[in-house]
């Protein structure tokens, strides 16, 4: 799978966000995507204006936005038209396929119906894919399993990453289509030659390699080039300008760092992928 081109895959992609993500990757020759992790809605949708033509993907945490409403999504989605990106809410569902059913396509968030992607633990076993399955398959959405983990000590490891993968590979519903992962979990065992599923990795920064509460970092090149993932998931690295003091002074000196960052993560993922290619 990793000397393949996203654009070969896309054409073989039975998952429809999926095939449209790995489309977006090869029209935008982006395989960056930016999770923003801001607590406003204007901010949310400033960084998503921002970045928007550098990212093949926006990641959200839609439960820690102060002044959330609907109207937020609908704007959300009109960026996600208008920049051409698809949406990834990181809900890390983990719950009986009921209660996640209704996480999903319920309360005030609605998920399912404007998020392309979202995610969950296998900790409650597959149930979980089942209940959310039968909420985003009928709308054409996808999900990925976290078979891996990028903070320190992170229990996602041996065998429960393997049930992960096992878990994807015998999905008969076909909505799994990929994982949060820090490696080719899929290609493990050998060249994975039953099914193509996306790893985003997320833990992704160029200037420092961790945070105070467990985040490791590595770089775009150590995540597609040396591990074969498929798409890189960039937060602090790419909004943070607007978190310092500084910033928050002067708001437009820190969406131009912003969009910077973007362009900057956006061809150092790309480059990467091509130097993957190139290495037989
Ligand atoms: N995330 C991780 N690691 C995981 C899974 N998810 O960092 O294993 C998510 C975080 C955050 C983003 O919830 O939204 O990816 C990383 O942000 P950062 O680049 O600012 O560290």
């Amino acid at each position: 799978i990793t000397l393949q081109t996203y654009a070969s895959r896309a054409a073989k992609q039975p998952n429809a966000a999926a095939k449209a993500l790995l489309e977006c990757i090869e029209r935008k020759q982006s395989n960056l995507c930016v999770s923003v992790d801001v607590t406003n809605k204007q901010d949310l949708l400033d960084v998503c204006d921002a970045v928007g033509p550098d990212v093949c993907l926006v990641k959200t945490h839609i439960d820690i936005v102060e002044d959330f409403d609907l109207d937020l999504v609908q704007q959300l989605t009109a960026l996600s038209q208008k920049h051409d990106f698809l949406i990834f809410e990181d809900r890390k569902f983990a719950d009986i396929g009921n209660t996640a059913s209704l996480q999903y396509s319920s309360g005030v968030h609605k998920i399912a119906s404007w998020s392309h992607i979202t995610n969950a633990h296998l900790v409650p076993g597959p149930g979980v894919i089942s209940g959310l399955a039968k909420v985003g398959q009928p709308l054409g959405r996808g999900l990925l399993l976290l078979a891996e983990m990028s903070s320190a000590g992170a229990l996602t490891k041996g065998s429960y990453t393997q049930a992960c993968v096992d878990e994807a590979k015998k999905d008969t519903t076909g909505f799994v289509c990929g994982f949060i992962a820090m490696s080719r979990v899929d290609e493990r065992e050998g060249p994975n030659t039953e099914r193509d599923l996306l790893i985003l990795t997320p833990g992704v920064g160029l200037d420092i390699k961790g945070d105070a509460m467990g985040q490791q970092y590595r770089t775009p090149d150590q995540v597609i080039r040396e591990s074969g993932c498929d798409v890189i998931i960039v937060g602090r690295g790419i909004y943070g300008a607007l978190m310092t003091e500084e910033g928050k002074a002067d708001k437009k000196a820190a969406f131009d760092k912003v969009r910077q960052q973007g362009s900057r993560y956006k061809k150092a993922g790309w480059e990467a992928y091509l130097a993957r290619l190139g290495q037989k």
